[in-house]
């Protein structure tokens, strides 16, 4: 199974994955992932920290000429700003981020101790395994692409760029909806035989894991509580080609497996939790009331939230092909694929 590991703080000396489980003979381009990367880095209302960092993604195994040997990859990214040693203090829990929950279960006395890993620079890892599996995604022609939906509740650029501008003028933050789009999956890939195997819970997990992600739906999502059954689920058809629909209210998952669809994914990503007009909070220390930490940080992340997304997805979607496809050697893989295919197409 396609397992994958992350570390690294965000001003410590960098960010490590290894992902194991990847089959052999896959060629990998260094520069798509660092294109991804700084894909993450984009988006207008994205901090000061972007411009420090050009994050570039290093492999140190797992490769011979840049083709896959089938062993544990590690990728490292390294951070240009490191100061981890010598950064102030932070005393004052910022509502909406991990530190207070963090210093409590923790039991630290420096909010710094939680916010260095708590903090979404870890989401640059999540894009370098993410590029990496969109490269073992392509070879089957499934591609993954997000887009802002809105921002503050409005959907025009123009509107969207007042909106963001609107919170860099009042010193806020301002959050969104993105979408994930997955094209060409086969039907098949997760199974209703299982909760954690259901694709759409793995993709749930995937997604909601990435730091200020607080709504998660597929398809319809949210839409199915105001219709009739008979006005949402996506009839069934058939010609020379196959099965098909004309709608695809089910975001191209049904009982837990992709059924041919295009996969549509939406969340909301929450403004960012650090204010430069903080709101109320505790001095851990002398337990008075005090304003919250004011972090070097971020207006607005929606975009870059689309983007990370991206790789979350090819995640799972990737795991979910290698646990049905197999996941030892690309040239069987596709063997396998193409007879599958052959199958369900006379099924
Ligand atoms: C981020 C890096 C961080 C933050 C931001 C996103 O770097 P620094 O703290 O040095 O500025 O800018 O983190 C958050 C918005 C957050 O809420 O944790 C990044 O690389 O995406």
């Amino acid at each position: 199974m396609l397992r994958c590991l992350t570390a690294g703080e965000s001003h410590g000396k960098g960010l490590v994955a290894i992902l194991e489980g990847f089959p052999a003979g896959l060629k990998i381009n260094i520069d798509f992932i660092n294109k991804e990367l700084k894909r993450r880095q984009c988006g207008f209302g994205r901090g000061k920290r972007m411009q420090i960092e050009s994050d570039k993604a290093q492999i140190s195994s797992g490769l011979k000429n840049n083709r896959t040997l089938g062993s544990p990859i590690t990728l490292s990214i390294r951070n240009k700003d490191a100061s981890i040693e010598k950064l102030h203090k932070v005393l004052a829990a910022r509502p909406g981020h991990a530190d207070l929950a963090g210093i409590l279960k923790y039991g630290f006395s420096d909010i710094r101790e939680v916010l260095e890993r708590a903090s979404a620079r870890s989401t640059a890892a999540t894009v370098g395994i993410g590029a990496l599996c969109k490269i073992l995604l392509n070879e089957f022609k499934i591609n993954v692409t997000s887009r802002v939906l809105s921002i503050g509740g409005e959907s025009t650029k123009e509107g969207i760029i007042a909106k963001i501008s609107e919170a860099i003028e009042e010193k806020d933050t301002i959050g969104g909806i993105f979408e994930v789009i997955i094209k060409n999956t086969p039907i098949g890939l997760g199974s209703y035989v299982q909760g954690d195997r259901r694709l759409d819970a793995r993709l749930a997990a995937a997604i909601m894991a990435i730091p200020g992600v607080k709504s998660f739906e597929v398809g319809l999502g949210l839409g199915y509580a105001v219709s009739f059954g008979s006005e949402v689920h996506d009839a069934i058809y058939h010609n020379k080609t196959g099965y098909y629909r004309l709608t695809n209210n089910a975001g191209g998952i049904e009982g837990g497996i992709s059924n041919g669809n295009a996969i549509i994914l939406r969340a909301c990503m929450k403004p960012i939790s650090t204010l430069m007009k903080p709101l109320d909070s505790v001095n851990i220390n002398t337990k008075k009331s005090a304003k919250a930490a004011t972090e070097r940080s971020d207006i607005c992340v929606v975009e870059a939230a689309g983007v990370v997304a991206e790789s979350a997805a090819a995640f799972v979607l990737a795991q979910a092909f290698l646990d049905k496809f197999g996941s030892d050697c690309l040239t069987d893989i596709k063997e396998s694929y193409s007879s599958y295919l052959k199958r369900i197409a006379h099924a």
